[in-house]
């Protein structure tokens, strides 16, 4: 179990995790962090489960979180005006504050445009962002994070679209959740003031899986394929095509390497 009090006795990290809510089981601390932006929560408000029954992905997908095994929070963040273009690359940012948190465990973790982050070629978490506008005013970002930490924290193969494994495999010892989650919580923290800033992608881009390798991108019928070369300044995904470069939004976009290595 996480342990409530020691963990709000560890909080705020530098602004982040202010208000604190937990809870042993919920649905989806999305939908729970997602109600509380509508009404005044502030910027940093926090919101961690120990397990989710309705745990979502992007799209109609799922994401497990069984009991005492990964982490599982959500984090509201309010940009300002100046840094509504910037906020494409928050999936990116907070994949890279997840891999900064993992390697200060010990292991080197790589990130999977656009919200992934893996581990010998594995899916060891995956990030969420659900932002709400009123017109074209950018009101929150919820950034939704799920770990894999302890090996029964892997779902079963059939329910999976992507290998995944676990840090604890990883990494080959145990670790303590709490001090993963205030690393991740210390990246993000570090790196929002500087979104869309050069050494934020520069960041981003020397972490990124696949880079100069065959890749496919799936977002419903369209498939485009192309050799991966970077991630931009907003977000979007530089490839390079039979038809020359082009850069690909996040929408519902999916990436599969052509040649899938895994260690
Ligand atoms: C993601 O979606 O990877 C985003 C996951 C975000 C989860 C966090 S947990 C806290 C917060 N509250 C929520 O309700 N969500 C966020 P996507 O790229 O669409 O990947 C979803 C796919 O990952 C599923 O279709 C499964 O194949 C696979 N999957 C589900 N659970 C997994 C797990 N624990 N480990 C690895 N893969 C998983």
């Amino acid at each position: 179990m996480i342990d409530e009090a020691r963990l709000q006795s560890m909080l705020p990290v530098r602004g982040l995790g202010q208000p604190f809510h937990f809870f042993e089981t919920i649905g989806s601390t999305n939908d729970f962090a997602k109600e509380l932006a509508k009404g005044d929560a502030p910027h940093g408000t926090l919101v961690v489960a120990d397990e989710q029954t309705a745990g979502r992905g992007r799209g109609d997908r799922r994401w497990l979180t069984p009991k005492g095994t990964g982490l599982a929070l959500s984090l509201i963040l309010r940009p300002e005006r100046s840094m509504q273009n910037r906020v494409g690359v928050v999936g990116c940012m907070a994949a890279l504050a997840i891999q900064e948190g993992v390697l200060k465990e010990g292991i080197k973790a790589e990130i999977k445009w656009p919200n992934d982050v893996l581990i010998g070629g594995r899916k060891t978490a995956g990030v969420l962002v659900e932002a709400a506008w009123e017109g074209t005013d950018l009101t929150s970002l919820v950034v939704g994070i799920g770990v894999n930490v302890r090996i029964a924290s892997v779902p079963p193969e059939e329910q999976l679209d992507y290998p995944a494994t676990c840090v604890e495999t990883g990494l080959g010892k145990s670790v303590d959740r709490m001090v993963l989650l205030l690393g991740i919580l210390e990246g993000i923290a570090r790196w929002w003031p500087r979104l869309g800033s050069e050494e934020l992608i520069g960041r981003i881009n020397d972490g990124l899986a696949f880079r100069g390798r065959e890749i496919e991108l799936v977002g419903g019928e369209e498939i485009i394929r192309g050799t991966l070369v970077r991630v931009k300044p907003d977000g979007r995904l530089r490839l390079m095509t039979d038809s020359g470069e082009i850069n690909v939004g996040i929408g519902g976009m999916r990436l599969h390497p052509l040649d899938l290595e895994l260690g």
